[in-house]
């Protein structure tokens, strides 16, 4: 996940780089928040909550990929690999790739300490024997991997379609930086969520249950506990929105009538209708997918899908 907070006893102080994202978001036209900050320890479990409703398919669709493909991709990978992990692998996916590839070693990288331990901990329990060896590191930049695996080729493995909630340049910049960061002879497994019916990509990121928009709402109500803001946040509603044009679904916080706040003493306006831009989630066809992936500097090797197209699993080659 990515999350970066900071306690003090009872009390959270603000986060100054989440300071500075909310005020230069609410300065911009339209109005943005990165979605990185989605991620406090609220926003972590709604995310979790997310990933077993019924309309979020991404999840459960990848995982059940992984469990027919993995054997392949060992196949494929060939033998004393070590895993590298883009995130705190505390999915259920992590364990799949690792029993069927029996790595040399497995390396998760992530910037919130908390959840790297948490999850290198089970890891650890559950595959006695295997050397785990968390980076607490920003992955978006090229990573120093430990001494006891530079030798060792590299798979990297970037589950969940992540790379979709950046837009293209980034994503790029950080196939580059994966690229870099896992060296020469490295093979990239990466998880990547395909365009589809419209009403199909809706509704998975506006369930019915209402918990996506209790995740993008849970930004605003952050903001008022880190940066003591007094957003009414009863006047506003969730929306996600297919951009045909840009492959992706964005959220946005609508104002639903016309709101006046301050945060951190300083006032803002919004007006019914005005929106914060939350969150891009790309959707890749087949051939959009292996064309980033080849902008990044990855060779696609092998793809995969469900039944139904909905999902692609892509093995590459640096
Ligand atoms: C983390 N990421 C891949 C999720 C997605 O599907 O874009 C975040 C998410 N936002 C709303 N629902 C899920």
């Amino acid at each position: 996940m990515l999350k970066q907070e900071i306690e003090d006893g009872d009390m959270t102080l603000a986060d100054p780089a989440f300071r500075a994202d909310v005020l230069r978001g609410f300065a911009l036209r339209p109005r943005a928040i990165p979605a990185r900050w989605f991620y406090d320890r609220r926003g972590s479990e709604l995310f979790e909550a997310i990933t077993d409703l019924p309309e979020y398919y991404p999840t459960r669709t990848e995982t059940a990929i992984l469990r027919t493909v993995c054997p392949e991709v060992a196949a494929l990978a060939g033998e004393g690999r070590a895993v590298v992990e883009f995130g705190s692998g505390s999915s259920t996916k992590t364990p799949i790739l690792l029993s069927a590839v029996a790595p040399a070693a497995y390396v998760p990288i992530d910037i919130s300490g908390d959840f790297l331990r948490e999850s290198s901990a089970q890891l650890s329990s559950a595959f006695p024997g295997l050397p785990v060896l968390p980076v607490e590191a920003d992955f978006m930049h090229p990573i120093a991997l430990p001494e006891q695996v530079r030798t060792l080729p590299k798979l990297g493995f970037f589950p969940g379609s992540t790379i979709g909630n950046m837009i293209p340049h980034a994503s790029v910049d950080l196939l580059r930086a994966m690229k870099q960061s896992l060296g020469e002879g490295a093979m990239l497994l990466i998880g990547m969520d395909r365009v589809k019916d419209e009403h199909v990509l809706t509704a998975a990121y506006d369930d019915a249950q209402g918990v996506t928009a209790a995740f993008n709402l849970n930004l605003l109500e952050r903001i008022n506990r880190e940066l003591d803001g007094t957003i009414p946040i009863d006047r506003f509603r969730h929306r996600a929105i297919w951009n045909d044009d840009r492959a992706r679904i964005e959220m946005h916080l609508e104002a639903t009538g016309d709101v006046a706040f301050t945060i951190e003493g300083r006032p803002f306006e919004m007006a019914a209708g005005e929106t914060i831009h939350t969150e891009n989630s790309h959707k890749f066809g087949p051939r959009d997918a292996k064309l980033l992936l080849r902008a990044g500097g990855w060779t696609p090797i092998a793809s995969w899908t469900d039944p139904d197209s909905l999902f692609s699993v892509i093995l590459t080659e640096a």
